[in-house]
């Protein structure tokens, strides 16, 4: 890659992420898609600090940080003072945050955002816990994990609800774009931001990646892991446009994998796959996998 070419990025190089952070790539993808002319409030979290470090900040955009619960609160008064100023054509509103802070305790006011009707991209960087404070469980965070407070033990067995369907309630509330997208398949994440900004009104992805110390996994291995979640079928990728289906990316016979082959891959699992109880919670965790294959019609050729 040419050095001008890594010096002009949007979200700088030289942060403080973990090698390997599903949520530090994810973001480049989406800011570069985005472009420059965006104005970002991001929630606290792990993309929070690892790109303002204090006295430094790896952003090049215009962004904002206030708390850990209102990034979609802070976007909604950017969005408004544009319109006030008759400047809404000079920036797009982005609003981003992790699962804890979209899911748990930002729901209210995504919830508001979305209801009232902001012209605002809401992007969801779904690590499946909360990275930044130690790996604790949120409403993304898919069944049987083990998390520092649904840990695994001699009598209990990780993360005991499903993960929380957001985009369904996205789409609930009338957003007019939603989309689920993967770090394993940047490009599709970089179709679908622009997509999302032709639409004026209120927008949400969430894009699914692994977090390295908290799901126990090799740093170079951030890739193939959520590449496997794609393909098992644990993660659908699709795009909803004003309440339609437009596009769901299929699996190829010879990408699939059984839901046993993703869990193997993460620490965070590796007490499911130790005894015979573990056989059936997997069975349980497989037949989430095969609802989704069904229902979003993920397998080609019938399989
Ligand atoms: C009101 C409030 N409660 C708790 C915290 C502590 N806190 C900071 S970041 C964070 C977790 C963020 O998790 P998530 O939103 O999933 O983002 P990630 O770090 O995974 O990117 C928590 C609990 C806080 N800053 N403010």
């Amino acid at each position: 890659m040419a050095v001008e070419e890594v010096e002009s990025r949007l979200l700088a190089y030289g942060h403080t992420a973990c090698a390997g952070c599903g949520e530090a790539l994810a973001a480049r993808t989406v800011t570069e898609a985005a472009g420059p002319d965006v104005i970002i409030a991001n929630a606290t979290g792990c993309l929070e600090v690892f790109t303002t470090r204090f006295p430094r900040s790896a952003w090049r955009v215009p962004w904002i940080h206030s708390l850990f619960e209102n990034a979609a609160s802070v976007a909604s008064g950017i969005e408004v003072a544009l319109k006030a100023l008759g400047r809404e054509k000079e920036a797009k509103v982005i609003a981003q945050a992790g699962d804890g802070g979209t899911a748990d305790i930002g729901m209210g006011a995504l919830s508001g955002m979305l209801e009232r009707g902001h012209d605002i991209l809401y992007i969801c960087y779904d690590t499946e816990v909360y990275s930044n404070t130690g790996f604790q469980r949120s409403g993304l965070t898919p069944l049987y994990a083990h998390t520092t407070t649904s840990p695994s033990g001699s009598v209990s067995y990780g993360n005991l609800t499903r993960k929380k369907d957001l985009p369904a309630i996205a789409v609930d509330h009338g957003a007019l774009y939603v989309a689920t997208a993967s770090v394993a398949y940047p490009q599709d994440i970089s179709r679908k931001v622009k997509r999302a900004l032709t639409f004026t009104g209120p927008k949400y992805i969430q894009i699914h990646c692994p977090c390295v110390p908290g799901w126990g996994i090799e740093s170079h291995m951030t890739i193939r892991v959520a590449r496997a979640a794609v393909n098992c079928g644990l993660m659908p990728l699709y795009e909803i446009e004003e309440g339609n289906m437009v596009s769901v990316r299929k699996i190829k016979k010879d990408e699939h994998v059984k839901v046993d082959q993703y869990l193997m891959l993460q620490k965070r699992f590796s007490h499911i796959l130790k005894d015979s109880k573990g056989k059936d919670l997997i069975k349980e965790i497989q037949a989430i996998a095969d609802a989704n294959i069904e229902k979003f019609g993920l397998l080609i050729n019938n399989e």
